[in-house]
């Protein structure tokens, strides 16, 4: 049984999404990603960084979306979710996970979290813009990569894919940012995500 520590609209969802289709129990541990509301200590004692995903299991713990995307893909081989260490695909799997993780997902807290970046409250409109035009920047360079493929990693479906879809749900064109369908390729992806029955349990629709 796993536990997920969970918020929604978080990047908690996408390892929800992995664990349906790999079809492991697991619960569910209500938590937030509001800054100003405290987070569970059981959380805080995996992660002090305060932020979700945390996943633990009989045996262990662990944070960061990617590593954690890495872990369950393995560690049921099963769902198929993963490349085998030995596939040609495992290197374009684990260079897109890693590049969602520092360079797409950055774009975003640069966007979001603009304090972070930023020496003085003056500053942050500054970061704030760099990050947006840095989503058009990272997205473009996976849209790009995606080209003509159904997936990203061509014609099989992946934790990935997951991934992917999970990130362009932070897409707001209202806080400036560029809209998913601005990237067809990624557009095209997220749709036949969005598709899949865990994806629709998990973000309704
Ligand atoms: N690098 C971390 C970032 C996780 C992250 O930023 N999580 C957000 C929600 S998507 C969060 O917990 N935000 C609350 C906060 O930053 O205080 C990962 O990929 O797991």
């Amino acid at each position: 049984m796993y536990k997920l520590f969970y918020a929604p609209g978080s990047a908690a969802m996408g390892v929800r999404v992995m664990l349906e289709e790999i079809g492991a129990p697991y619960e569910l541990i209500e938590t937030t990603i509001d800054r100003d509301k405290p987070r569970p200590a059981a959380q805080m004692a995996i992660n002090p960084n305060g932020w979700v995903p945390v996943l633990s299991w009989k045996g262990g713990a662990m944070y960061e979306c990617a590593a954690i995307t890495v872990f369950l893909g393995d560690r049921h081989p099963g769902a198929e979710l993963a490349p085998a260490v030995d596939d040609p695909a495992r290197a374009l799997y684990l260079q897109t996970l890693v590049y969602f993780s520092n360079a797409v997902q950055t774009a975003f807290q640069l966007s979001y979290y603009p304090d972070r970046f930023a020496d003085t409250p003056a500053e942050e409109p500054s970061a704030q813009r760099r990050g947006i035009r840095r989503l058009s920047e990272t997205w473009g360079v996976i849209d790009d990569q995606i080209g003509n493929n159904e997936w990203v990693l061509g014609t099989r479906f992946s934790a990935a894919d997951i991934y992917l879809f999970m990130l362009t749900t932070w897409l707001s064109p209202d806080m400036g940012h560029p809209p998913p369908d601005a990237f067809g390729n990624v557009g095209r992806v997220a749709g036949n995500v969005a598709q899949r029955e865990s994806v629709r349990l998990v973000y309704g629709g």
